[in-house]
């Protein structure tokens, strides 16, 4: 058992004080699969609604507060969460370290994206939830004749949870940078490892943005402030700039990272090294970079003139050359490959096929003359669908079957694993793909009903079935987690004949990862090993004493705090404000004056371990 070296503590108290990376990394999965969950049936709700025109199963405005919701909920709650569930697994792993840099921030950064993530879905039950769009467009947000007391749960929650997000960005930046084992230069590094380093600098400069925006936003609405007044000379475009200056880049926050899985998942499955590593590192490293000089192609029709929209056209349509590199290296790495469909590698080979279509019609979208026409029509929800779920979502689904070995010690049943990729993968493209047509023919986006005989009647039809597929896979994979963690069956460290370190260590990994910190003698450093006829890792150091950290409740307690001053300033409460501020600043209080020097783990609990093969 990893918990063998450390007092008895119960099973609550470990997971709420724990700053282990893999267990937090554990708290982000089940959190952020329960808001997918939550995220997914508010979108079956909409499209019940809209499975046939002039339907009653919701209302109008109970529609837009799930819109909202949905939107919010999918991009901050699940997707980001999910991403960090597996930067936290795997990153520290594949670089050789025995923990990120900043294991306390990592735990402030879990509790505070959960309590903001709480604090945003409990006004479903306080007045309602927030309904101006996940974009909260001003004068819409800002405004209490358009927006109910929602979009206040909508700014706090989401400062809260991007405190969050700030925070692990960095950290995962610093571990990075410095935690790497002897012999892991940058170009040694895995891919996975690249794209989570490049959107950790991607969330370091685009998260405050998002900031300073709800910031602006939130004093319009609590103070009476101006900003976004236009009649007091304020300006509503300086939101959609805000927002879109984060926003954009934040799509590539979650993408960069799921292309990462691939670059893992594509050559162990078929055996053989990632074709054009080099292009590959290059092509994040760009996409990075352009992910900031694009934004303004969520805004052609605000009217910044024909200037700034032809220089954003053209640098949105420079990012299809560093993905089209990506797309064709993993082509070039399944060519001659001897190729296994395990799950894993199914939805790797689902998201080639799905994001190139994601990006073609992206293409045509940053064509701002095309876009006058697809603006706010269903080909944008058909685009940016086919590109977070049929990237993003196949990217993570890839790394859950590929990674949860490592995770829990398990492997996921692979016959229920293909059930539900093929009725993910079916009920994804009946739900989206007559979406582009739908669009096309003028339907907007956002709206809650239609009217009968305008050609919108199949599509809709065929696009709400489509979702109750997918809503059935999701059920078959619960069954499988279900069944998996009953079963027990061991996967053993290596399930999959792979390249990385984290598959040279046990599964789960024991608390401390490596016993000894490896000498890293090559890029895929364990199949170099491997094909040296070794089996483990060569060490960089002897046997002895590893430092550890102690948990903490301090990073919850600081989250708790945050959580009730959230509610304070949206019900205007000042004691709320004040004793919940209060209790923060008291527990960052006692975290600078208690010196806390952690724990060892002796050599010969070491040796031990080893000896029973862990
Ligand atoms: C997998 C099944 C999914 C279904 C069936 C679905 C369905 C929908 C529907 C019906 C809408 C409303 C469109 C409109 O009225 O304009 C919508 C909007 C949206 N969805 Fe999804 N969605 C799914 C997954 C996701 C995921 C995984 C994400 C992100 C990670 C996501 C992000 C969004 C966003 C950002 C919006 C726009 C919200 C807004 O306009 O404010 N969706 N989706
Ligand atoms: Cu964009």
């Amino acid at each position: 058992m990893a918990h063998s070296h450390t007092k008895k503590k119960s099973v609550v108290w470990d997971w709420l004080t724990t700053v282990d990376h893999k267990k937090i990394a554990i708290l982000y999965l089940v959190a952020g699969g329960f808001f997918f969950l939550v995220g997914g049936l508010e979108a079956i709700l909409m499209r019940i609604q809209l499975m046939g025109p002039t339907q009653e199963f919701v209302d109008g405005a109970t529609f837009n507060q799930l819109l909202t919701m949905h939107g919010t909920t999918m991009i901050f709650l699940a997707a980001m969460p999910l991403i960090f569930a597996f930067m936290n697994a795997v990153v520290p792993l594949q670089i050789g370290a025995r923990d990120v840099a900043f294991p306390f921030i990592n735990s402030l950064g879990f509790w505070l994206f959960f309590f903001g993530g709480l604090l945003l879905n409990l006004s479903w039950f306080f007045g309602g939830a927030p309904d101006a769009g996940w974009t909260a467009y001003a004068p819409l947000s800002s405004s209490d004749l358009y927006s109910g007391s929602g979009v206040d749960y909508y700014i706090l929650g989401l400062q809260i949870a991007g405190i969050g997000t700030l925070a692990g960005g960095i950290n995962f930046l610093v571990t990075i940078i410095n935690m790497r084992a002897p012999g892991m230069t940058y170009m040694r590094m895995p891919l996975f490892t690249w794209t989570v380093f490049v959107a950790s600098a991607l969330i370091l400069f685009a998260f405050p943005a998002l900031t300073v925006g709800l910031a602006l936003l939130m004093f319009d609405r609590l103070f009476d402030t101006n900003f976004f007044n236009v009649a007091a000379g304020g300006n509503i475009t300086i939101w959609e700039h805000l927002f879109w200056i984060f926003g954009h880049p934040e799509v590539y926050i979650l993408i960069l990272p799921a292309f990462g899985i691939l670059s893992e998942v594509i050559p162990v499955f078929a055996r053989k090294r990632l074709f054009g590593y080099t292009s590959m590192v290059f092509a994040v490293a760009l996409i990075g970079f352009l992910g900031f000089m694009v934004w303004v192609h969520h805004m052609f029709t605000v009217g910044l003139g024909p200037i700034a929209n032809a220089i954003f056209s053209i640098a949105t349509m420079a990012i299809a050359i560093p993905t089209g590199i990506k797309i064709f290296n993993w082509l070039f790495t399944l060519w001659g490959g001897q190729i296994r469909f395990d799950t894993a590698n199914l939805w790797a080979l689902g998201f080639l096929p799905t994001f190139v279509l994601g990006g073609v019609t992206g293409v045509m979208l940053s064509v701002p003359s095309a876009d006058y026409q697809y603006h706010d029509s269903y080909f944008v929800v058909a685009h940016f669908h086919y590109v977070i779920v049929g990237g993003v979502v196949f990217g993570l689904f890839a790394g859950l079957f590929y990674w949860w070995p490592k995770m829990f010690g398990t492997l996921l049943h692979e016959g229920l694993g293909k059930w539900q990729f093929w009725l993910f993968f079916i009920g994804f493209h009946l739900t989206f793909f007559p979406q582009h047509w739908l669009g096309l023919m003028g339907m907007p986006r956002r709206v809650f009903t239609y009217l009968p005989d305008q050609g919108l009647d199949e599509g809709n039809l065929i696009s709400t079935i489509g979702a109750l597929f997918m809503g059935v896979a999701t059920i078959i994979l619960l069954v499988n987690i279900f069944i998996t963690a009953r079963s027990k069956v061991r996967a053993g460290n290596d399930p999959w004949d792979a390249r990385t370190l984290e598959w040279a260590i046990s599964s789960p990994p024991p608390e401390y990862n490596f016993a000894q910190t490896p000498l890293v003698r090559g890029y895929d450093p364990l199949w170099v090993e491997k094909m040296d006829g070794r089996t483990e890792l060569t060490p960089a150091e002897p046997l002895g004493d590893i430092h550890m950290p102690n948990g903490s409740i301090i990073p919850f307690i600081m989250s708790v705090g945050l959580f009730i001053a959230g509610f304070g300033f949206i019900g205007s409460n000042l004691p709320a404000i004040l004793i919940g501020m209060g209790t923060t600043l008291v527990a960052m209080f006692f975290r600078s004056v208690i010196d806390d020097h952690g724990y060892h783990i002796h050599k010969e609990d070491l040796e031990k371990d080893l000896k029973e093969g862990k």
